[in-house]
């Protein structure tokens, strides 16, 4: 595979050229001194082997000291079960946020809150410690992001959580037991009316068992789509006011939400309608070959705001894990559920910005299907259907809704807008992108990616305008790419210019700390964090936390019992109180408040053993809870180093043994 792919003369670059063009060479002062800045330059440029794609590419990624950057990107963190934050065009990681997966630099996952919350959304009772995050999606208005919330799935175990962009952390994370591993979701309606998740592996409804033969298969086991409803004034989703969709067991794929034209409809694609399930040492073909038989798979058309009227409606629906359920039969039967036949075991749907067109990304077909939703819509009403599929869903004709096909190369997978007419295609086995025109829906331009591209991820892509200026390419292999760290290879992140007229790489970001499936960018103006948090303020529920402890007088310990309740304050450099003494086998609940209020004056509260840290940013109280059965001398301290004094920042817990004499009365 050829890595750059540059050819010097046909795009007529030189040194100097491309330094002149980006106005280096001649400095604003003295000819004299420009002539030296631009010698030094050309010298770095020669010691460092340095060509005129590499001088251009560098001078559009570098952002000077302290100037942030104009897009920030959300990638998901794949297996890690975060999400990664980082800015564009730098590349530079800001922030990885703890979704799915404890994490400790930011106390996530260890105060009674956040335990809480990944305990609650994990059904075995255990708390899980890892997730499958694949596709964030923002919150949107009227088509458009807004800067508010972030959402991501749970591919492993059908979670879904909610990320509040007031101050990156995640909020919410809930949990249907219609289905046990998502990959259609999160993908939000232009109004983040609903947060859409779809299932991958068919099972039994509800968590229940059924053995593994096909009439078993194709009986009790079933795909769902859940239309979780979200609530923006509570920043939650709301279950109650949610419902899901009984699907045939097919192997549902990738979702999008119709908008403009096709608002109120939503997409998603398919593969294995072949029902196939394994079973390589039974005799029977492995998933891959059982799933690759069929020329067609069905895209799933929803009428997602029919299906909300009709599960309002008795006797419409039944409740399933607190959730209202609309069987397969009605959803065929009410007009909420559509098929259309899609080559072949395709993976990426997308509707382009104006909502009139449906790409549909071939995978085992060379194609991007594009369907016309107003093809569509007219063999819905006119009642136009080929046939229904063995569970009863009506089937639209292939030709009745087909708008044209562009013939893109090998592996097709997912695709992105520019929003000035192109659409952007990655091909996993061609590792390329490709360029096309949504207009002629032929190929303009291919550009080499390394290696095995995924996702696609242009800003604004999914709204109704997309910024277009940048393209991140998100590969899975790396192999030449970087220095080898071992058999365990970074993800390559690249960063491909489509401003112009030909596409030209930036830039390769290592990602060594997980698999970015999806990602989507954001202007930056439009995301409005706030800098510190309000006094007192309970991180997960944006309230005032009832135990903050907003000054140092109101630091103390109270006990009822063998519970105790420690009241701290945090301050550069002290916390108050500072020695903690406790009887072997109480239950200690740590009230931590950071009385802080200057922006990065963060601080921590780890306590060894006990397997307990807290991230302390200003004005927020956390609270952790220990039971102290190993009685010694454990050191506190503050893990955030804030001050000169930092070190200092430290303080006792003493767990006294059954019948040993106190600290106090041996003073
Ligand atoms: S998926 Cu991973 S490359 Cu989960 Cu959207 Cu396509
Ligand atoms: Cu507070 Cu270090």
């Amino acid at each position: 595979m050829k890595a750059k792919g540059k050819s010097l003369a046909s795009k007529g670059l030189t040194i100097a050229g491309v330094l002149l063009a980006m106005g280096l060479l001649i400095w604003s002062c003295g000819p004299r001194e420009g002539a030296q800045e631009g010698t030094a330059v050309q010298q770095i440029i020669k010691q460092r082997n340095l060509d005129p794609d590499d001088v251009k590419a560098a001078l559009e990624t570098y952002m000077p000291p302290g100037r942030p950057d104009p897009y920030l990107i959300f990638m998901s963190g794949g297996h890690s079960g975060q999400v990664i934050v980082a800015g564009l065009p730098s590349m530079r990681i800001l922030k990885v946020i703890g979704v799915f997966t404890p994490e400790p630099w930011q106390g996530y996952g260890f105060d009674d809150d956040t335990k809480a919350m990944l305990k609650a959304s994990s059904p075995q009772g255990e708390t899980l410690t890892w997730g499958d995050s694949h596709h964030p999606n923002l919150s949107q208005t009227n088509g458009d992001y807004d800067g508010q919330f972030l959402f991501i799935n749970d591919k492993a175990n059908a979670r879904v959580a909610v990320i509040s962009l007031k101050d990156f952390t995640t909020h919410q994370i809930v949990r249907s037991e219609l289905m046990n591993s998502d990959h259609g979701g999160t993908f939000v309606t232009p109004n983040t009316e609903y947060i859409i998740e779809t299932s991958q592996y068919p099972v039994p409804i509800g968590g229940t068992y059924a053995p593994l033969n096909q009439k078993s298969f194709d009986d009790k086991y079933r795909g769902i789509a859940v239309f979780w409803k979200f609530d923006r004034t509570k920043g939650l989703i709301d279950k109650s006011q949610s419902f899901a969709i009984e699907l045939p067991p097919y192997m549902q794929d990738l979702s999008d939400a119709g908008k403009l034209a096709s608002y109120g409809w939503s997409f998603t694609n398919s593969f294995d309608t072949e029902r196939a399930y394994g079973g390589d040492m039974e005799g029977k073909p492995p998933l891959e070959q059982g799933a690759s038989q069929n020329e067609y798979d069905y895209l799933h058309v929803f009428n997602w705001k029919k299906a909300a009227e009709v599960a309002q409606q008795d006797g419409k629906y039944r409740m399933v894990d607190g959730m209202r359920l609309i069987p397969l039969k009605v959803a065929a039967e009410e007009g909420i559920l559509y098929f259309v036949p899609e080559p072949k075991s395709p993976h990426g749907v997308d509707v382009t910005p104006d909502g009139k067109y449906i790409c549909v990304n071939g995978k085992l077909d060379t194609h991007v299907t594009v369907f016309s939703f107003a093809k569509i819509k007219a063999a819905i009403d006119a009642k136009k259907f080929e046939g229904r599929d063995p569970y009863g869903v009506p089937i639209i004709a292939f030709k009745d809704a087909l708008h044209g096909q562009a013939e893109i190369g090998l592996g097709p997978l997912h695709t992105q807008f520019d929003g000035r007419g192109y659409a952007y295609t990655s091909l996993f086995i061609e590792s390329k992108v490709a360029k096309w025109s949504l207009e002629t829906l032929k190929v303009v331009e291919k550009i080499p990616v390394q290696y095995n591209v995924g996702h696609l991820c242009i800003p604004g892509s999914n709204t109704e305008h997309p910024w277009g200026q940048y393209l991140v390419a998100l590969d899975k292999w790396s192999i030449d790419r970087f220095k080898n760290v071992g058999p365990l290879l970074p993800q390559d992140e690249q960063l491909i210019d489509i401003s112009g007229e030909h596409m030209h790489l930036l830039y390769n970001m290592p990602l060594g700390v997980g698999e970015p499936h999806y990602a989507q960018a954001i202007r930056s103006d439009l995301v409005k964090p706030w800098s510190i948090y309000k006094m007192g303020t309970n991180a997960l529920t944006h309230e005032i936390d009832p135990n903050a402890t907003p000054s140092e007088d109101k630091a103390r310990i109270e006990r009822h019992g063998n519970v105790v309740d420690v009241y701290m304050t945090e301050v550069r450099s002290h916390m108050r109180p500072d020695i903690v003494e406790v009887n072997q086998g109480d239950t200690v609940h740590f009230h931590v408040t950071n009385i802080e209020q200057t922006q990065d004056a963060t601080h921590g509260f780890g306590v060894g053993e006990y397997d307990v840290n807290l991230s302390m940013e200003p004005g927020k109280t956390a609270n952790v809870t220990i039971v102290v059965n190993r009685p010694g001398v454990f050191p506190f301290y503050c893990t955030e180093f804030c001050s000169a004094l930092h070190l200092e920042m430290a303080g006792y817990l003493l767990v006294k043994p059954t019948g040993a004499t106190s600290t106090a009365s041996a003073r």
